[in-house]
């Protein structure tokens, strides 16, 4: 792969590209995120992906939730709306995008032909930028003929494992962070490659590596977590490079603030959650 530049991502790097609350702000002012999560089973991913959103700044929030799954997330996160699919297990219907300025789509979807078609849909309707993450991703590397219709400037949060269900086996990290380059320039995304050192990369082939987090946030439900807050990053019409570079460092960040308190053993995904709004306010 062509070489490429790499950046330490930390708190010097950012400076300046969170924009302050504008005192005249109303809640459209910060955009109405859709979120096409959860299914019978797994609607913590989608509550702590709502949790999140809103804990990141977005002015209002939707959440496409199985039917099985629209009490929880009602009475989960008051502040969401709910859009109950009319399956009960799965989410199968996309619903009218009009409203959103940014959708998120993955946490706990599942991988049955409801989702797929939801998916593919989405891949192909959507005006308003776009976060895939977890089954979206093993998705597109079931079904690798999606990922023609990417929308530019998507922005793609897989752990390690998702990743090599869309690109292949690497045969060690620098093969991976190839990988990584070439997936982003092809595709024009940006591509979180989770982990203990998270790397983001970007369609002109930078890679930026994070330096928050840590091993306490190797626990259920930290990249759903993260999946929220780029969404309402998006959603508040940040553009692409600053939504995920502010996103991973204030997640990691917010993992940080949260393992003072509980220690890393007892640190959960929704402690990360707690702590995003400090994890901003440090970056204003
Ligand atoms: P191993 O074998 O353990 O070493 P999957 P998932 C590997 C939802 N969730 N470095 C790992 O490796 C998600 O949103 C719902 C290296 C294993 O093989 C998804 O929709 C929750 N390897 C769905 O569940 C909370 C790594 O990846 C494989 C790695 C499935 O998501 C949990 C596991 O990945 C969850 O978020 C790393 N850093 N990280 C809920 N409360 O509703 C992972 N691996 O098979 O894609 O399963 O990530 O749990
Ligand atoms: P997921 O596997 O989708 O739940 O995502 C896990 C999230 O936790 C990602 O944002 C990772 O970067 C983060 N994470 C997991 N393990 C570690 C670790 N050892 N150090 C720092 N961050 C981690
Ligand atoms: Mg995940």
């Amino acid at each position: 792969s062509l070489p490429g530049t790499m950046h330490l991502l930390d708190a010097a790097l950012l400076a300046g590209r969170l924009p302050r609350r504008a005192p005249f702000a109303h809640k459209g002012t910060y955009g109405h995120a859709l979120l096409l999560a959860g299914s019978f089973g797994k609607m913590g991913a989608a509550v702590l992906a709502a949790r999140a959103c809103l804990r990141s700044g977005v002015g209002l929030l939707t959440v496409r939730t199985p039917g099985a799954g629209y009490d929880i997330l009602q009475v989960s996160v008051p502040e969401a709306m709910a859009l109950p699919d009319p399956a009960t297990d799965f989410v199968t219907e996309l619903p009218e995008l009009k409203p959103y300025s940014a959708i998120g789509i993955g946490p706990g979807l599942g991988l049955e032909d409801g989702p797929q078609q939801v998916l593919e849909k989405l891949l192909r309707e959507a005006r308003v930028p776009l976060v895939l993450d977890a089954d979206a991703l093993n998705l597109l590397g079931q079904h690798q003929e999606l990922l023609a219709l990417l929308p530019p400037d998507s922005i793609l949060t897989p752990h390690p494992k998702e990743f090599e269900r869309l690109v292949g086996p690497a045969a060690d990290d620098y093969q991976r962070l190839d990988q990584l380059r070439d997936f982003c320039r092809r595709h024009r995304c940006y591509v979180v490659l989770k982990g203990a050192h998270t790397c983001l990369g970007t369609p002109d082939g930078t890679l930026y590596f994070n330096t928050t987090g840590n091993p306490g946030m190797a626990t259920g439900g930290s990249g759903d977590v993260l999946t929220g807050v780029l969404t309402a990053l998006r959603a508040q019409h940040l553009p692409p490079l600053d939504a995920a570079l502010l996103g991973i460092y204030a997640h990691g960040r917010a993992g940080d603030l949260a393992a003072q308190q509980t220690g890393e053993a007892g640190l959960v995904a929704g402690d990360i959650v707690q702590h995003l709004g400090p994890a901003f306010q440090e970056l204003t």
